[in-house]
C-alpha cells in the first residue's frame, strides 16, 4: 500500500484494530527477510500476498497461510514477525490492537505452543518498552480444523496466560477454514473458556453453509463476531440470527477487502457492512490479514467511506465507537477515549 493512495485524514485517524491474524498480517519487507533466512524453501513473493485487483477463492487463501507458516517456524521468526506487524499497525495510526494467532508446535525447530505465545508476548513487551505508541493485546486462536481435543488444550493454555500475562492475553479467537470441521465439536471448549473469563471472538457464517452452526454458537453468546457475512437475511441468513446478534448486542468485526478478495462478497458495495451499519449495530472495520490481502486499516476506512458515502464526522465516530468493542477493561477504554478527544481535528 503506497502512502499517497490513502488520504492523510485516514492515516491520521486514530484507529482500533480488533481482527488481525498475525501470520496473515506479515508485510512484504518482512516476507523478504523471512525468505532470505530460508532460501532453500524456494518461496517467492507472489505466493504470500494477493495484489491489487487480484482475487482468490477462500480455499486458495488458506493455501497462502500454509506457505507463510513454512517461513515462520522458529521463535526468532515469530519475534521478528510480531514486532514488525505491531510497528506497522502503529505507523498506520492504530492506537489499540488485538492481535490473534494460532499457537503452533514445530518439532524440527523446538517451537512449542507455550513458547509460541511467550514469544508473541515478548514482542508486545519489547514494543512497549521502546515506546511504540500502541496498546497491544493478544487473543489465542483455535483452528477449527484441529477438533475437540486441541481446542480444549488451547483453552487451558489461554487460561494460564490470561492469569499470568498482566492483562495482555484477553481471550480466544475461533478461526480457520470455515468449510472444515463443525462448531458443535468445539462448543464444550468454548463454553469452558467463557466460564473461566476468557473473551470470545468467533468467526461466524464466513461462508453460506454455516447457518445452523452460527445459530448454535450465538447461544453462548460470543463477545464479538468475525465476519458474519451470511447472517443477514439479504445475504442468505435469517431474521432469527440477526435478532440473536442484536439481542446480545454482539459487535461485528468487518473486513471489506478480505471478503472481496476471498470472493465471499462480490463487490465492495455488496458488503454486509451496510446492513449492520444502517441498523446502528456495533460494526468495527478491520483488516483480517493485511499482508495477504495487501491492505492496511487506513485504506479499509477509506474504502468503507467511499463505498458507503460516509462523511468524515461519521468515519470519526466509527473509529471512536470501536473503543467500546475492545476486550481490555474499562480503564483502557477511558484512556483511549481521552486520546481520541486529544487528537480530534478542530474541523474535518
Ligand atoms: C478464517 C482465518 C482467516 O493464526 O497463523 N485465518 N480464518 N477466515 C479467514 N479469512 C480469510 N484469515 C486467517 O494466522 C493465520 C491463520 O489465521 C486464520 C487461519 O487459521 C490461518 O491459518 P496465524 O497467526
Amino acid at each position: 500500500m503506497m502512502d499517497n493512495e490513502v488520504d492523510v485524514f485516514y492515516r491520521e485517524l486514530p484507529k482500533v484494530e480488533l481482527h488481525a491474524h498475525l501470520n496473515g498480517s506479515v508485510s512484504c519487507p518482512t516476507i523478504e527477510k523471512l525468505i532470505s533466512r530460508k532460501p532453500h524453501l524456494n518461496i517467492g513473493h507472489g505466493m504470500t500476498a494477493i495484489g491489487k485487483g487480484q482475487r482468490r477463492t477462500l480455499d486458495e487463501c488458506f493455501q497462502v497461510f500454509k506457505v507463510i507458516h513454512q517461513l515462520v517456524d522458529t521463535e526468532e521468526d515469530i519475534l521478528m514477525v510480531a514486532t514488525d506487524v505491531i510497528k506497522e499497525f502503529a505507523a498506520d495510526g492504530v492506537k489499540y490492537l488485538e492481535l490473534r494467532s494460532t499457537p503452533r508446535e514445530e518439532k524440527h525447530t523446538g517451537l512449542t505452543k507455550k513458547s509460541y505465545i511467550e514469544t508473541v508476548i515478548k514482542a508486545i513487551q519489547q514494543c512497549k518498552s521502546e515506546g511504540v505508541d500502541i496498546d497491544v493485546r493478544f487473543l489465542v486462536a483455535i483452528d477449527r480444523r484441529n477438533g475437540t481435543e486441541v481446542a480444549m488444550e488451547t483453552v487451558k493454555l489461554a487460561e494460564d496466560f490470561m492469569l499470568s500475562s498482566d492483562g495482555l492475553v484477553l481471550g480466544l479467537d475461533l478461526s480457520g477454514d470455515p468449510t472444515v470441521g463443525h462448531g458443535k465439536d468445539l462448543l464444550p471448549a468454548l463454553q469452558k473458556a467463557k466460564n473461566c473469563g476468557l473473551k470470545l471472538s468467533l468467526h461466524l457464517s464466513e461462508v453460506p453453509s454455516q447457518l445452523e452452526e452460527s445459530d448454535m454458537l450465538l447461544d453462548l453468546p460470543p463477545d464479538r463476531i468475525g465476519h458474519g457475512t451470511f447472517l443477514h437475511p439479504t445475504m442468505g441468513g435469517s431474521q432469527g440470527l440477526v435478532d440473536k446478534v442484536v439481542k446480545h448486542n454482539i459487535p461485528l468485526e468487518l473486513c471489506l477487502t478480505s471478503n472481496v478478495k476471498g470472493q465471499t462478497v462480490a463487490r465492495y458495495s455488496d458488503h454486509h457492512f451496510k446492513h449492520w451499519y444502517q441498523m446502528g449495530h456495533p460494526s468495527v472495520i478491520c483488516t483480517d490479514d493485511k499482508g495477504v490481502f495487501s491492505t492496511d486499516l487506513s485504506q479499509e476506512y477509506q474504502l468503507a467511506a467511499s463505498t458507503f458515502d460516509l462523511s468524515r464526522e461519521a468515519v470519526w465516530k466509527l473509529s471512536h465507537d470501536a473503543i467500546d468493542c475492545i476486550f481490555a477493561p474499562d480503564t483502557v477504554k477511558q484512556q483511549l477515549k481521552q486520546k481520541w478527544i486529544d487528537l480530534k481535528p478542530q474541523v474535518f
